[in-house]
């Protein structure tokens, strides 16, 4: 965990140029008022109603038109910037278990089966050895791999008052949406614990013959547009997406590129939230969403999945996030958001006490939607059939550089002390 001045270096560079992306303020004087006549006063009303609404929709077209590609507001900026010093961990991203041609993770590492408890992990006994990361769920923190990638961001929470409201009214809306939905008794146990769960978007892979938004049954797809539709989500979501642009702004050019090509090709393949570039939400509803080791390893392997904590918890008992790899167990507040490459980094949590309430909100692209994209929108083996013998050679080649490509893709402190 040995700080170093390059990190301090990192956080510069990086204000700067975030600061030298943002936005210069409109220099326009107020213009001075003069009277004017009751007509007057009501075609200026009718005029700016109109107008507003085209705003609206030219914003919201932008936004579609961007695939979630906006900037987050220059004052947000700066926020993001002052991060501390950087986590140095023994992780080592570039020989994660991945397939060969680097779309999707695999279900592979040396974890535990069952939930893990925070004295196994950091405890007397000392079973795992891990290092216990304390944190405010508010200042933004680095983690980096062995070679100084970045490979989780503790993003934080938007610097604004208002967010602890936004985060208990999403946990209410989650608390409700899990005594609404309709999910069978089986399915509350899966590979990632024992909590129910929702999922919207749109994902491929797993025998799908092309890309599919997720199926949910009438009561469900209700529920999850009421959740889809609140205020707290959507703000949840675009932070998620926001900090993404910012801390992995070529990753997330890859996401704007590839996933953008897809819902021209077809716009019937719906993201949840138009204020962000991912393709796919989990809703995590608990009543205690306590994870087990797993890596989500159907997503793309160098990508980002943006994680939120919600609920009512005491983070330093419990709801930890255990990142395998990196030895780490680091606290999540509710209302703070992480991002990890979660289909190459195993990754659990600590359970909660009872009594407590645990949710989370999870954002991220399947790497299946990759692959289809790069396939000329279509299966592997029918495009492999469609290709010349050259085109063949070359998708052979594209294929055995997309791990080397996709790390580069990933953010990197500047210079790296190895843990
Ligand atoms: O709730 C969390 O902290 C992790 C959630 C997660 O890993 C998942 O949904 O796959
Ligand atoms: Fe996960």
């Amino acid at each position: 965990m040995a700080p170093s001045s390059s990190s301090l270096l990192f956080a510069k560079i990086l204000a700067a140029k975030l600061e030298s992306l943002a936005q210069p303020r409109s220099s326009k004087k107020p213009r001075a008022s003069k009277a004017l006549t009751q007509a007057q006063v009501k075609r200026k009303r009718a005029h700016k109603g109109g107008s507003k609404d085209a705003r609206k929709k030219q914003r919201r077209d932008t936004c579609d038109a961007s695939y979630g590609n906006r900037p987050p507001p220059g004052d947000a900026r700066q926020t993001y910037a002052a991060s501390g010093e950087p986590i140095f961990t023994p992780a080592d991203t570039k020989r994660a278990s991945i397939a060969s041609t680097a779309f999707v993770g695999l279900d592979r590492g040396n974890v535990p089966a069952g939930v893990v408890l925070l004295e196994d992990l950091v405890g007397e006994n000392l079973r795992f050895q891990f290092e216990l990361q304390r944190w405010d769920g508010i200042q933004p923190l680095i983690v980096a791999d062995r070679d100084g990638r970045v490979i989780a961001i503790l993003a934080g929470r938007p610097d604004d008052p208002s967010w602890e409201a936004v985060q208990r009214e999403a946990a209410e809306l989650l608390e409700e949406a899990r005594k609404t939905c309709t999910v069978p008794q089986k399915s509350q146990h899966h590979r990632r614990g024992a909590f129910t769960t929702l999922r919207c978007g749109f994902s491929h892979g797993g025998g799908q013959t092309s890309p599919q938004n997720l199926f949910n049954g009438k009561t469900n797809a209700r529920v999850i547009k009421k959740l889809n539709d609140s205020k707290p989500i959507q703000r949840i979501a675009g932070f998620g997406s926001s900090v993404f642009q910012t801390w992995a702004p070529n990753l997330h050019q890859y996401y704007v590129e590839k996933l953008g090509a897809l819902q021209r090709h077809d716009p019937s393949l719906k993201r949840p939230f138009r204020n962000s570039v991912f393709s796919s939400t989990t809703y995590n509803l608990g009543p205690q969403t306590v994870c087990e080791p797993h890596v989500d390893f159907a997503n793309i392997p160098f990508g980002f999945c943006a994680i939120t904590a919600l609920g009512r918890f005491d983070p330093s008992k419990g709801g930890h996030i255990v990142l395998w790899e990196c030895k780490l167990v680091i606290e999540f507040p509710p209302g703070a958001t992480i991002l990890i490459p979660s289909a190459i980094v195993h990754h659990s949590n600590v359970p909660i006490s009872a009594g407590e309430v645990r949710y989370s909100m999870t954002q991220y692209a399947a790497g299946g939607l990759f692959r289809w994209t790069d396939h000329g929108f279509d299966l592997t083996e029918r495009h492999r059939a469609s290709l010349t013998p050259e085109d063949l050679a070359e998708l052979d080649i594209r294929n055995k550089n997309r791990w080397a490509m996709g790390l580069s893709l990933m953010p990197r402190l500047p210079s790296v002390t190895t843990a």
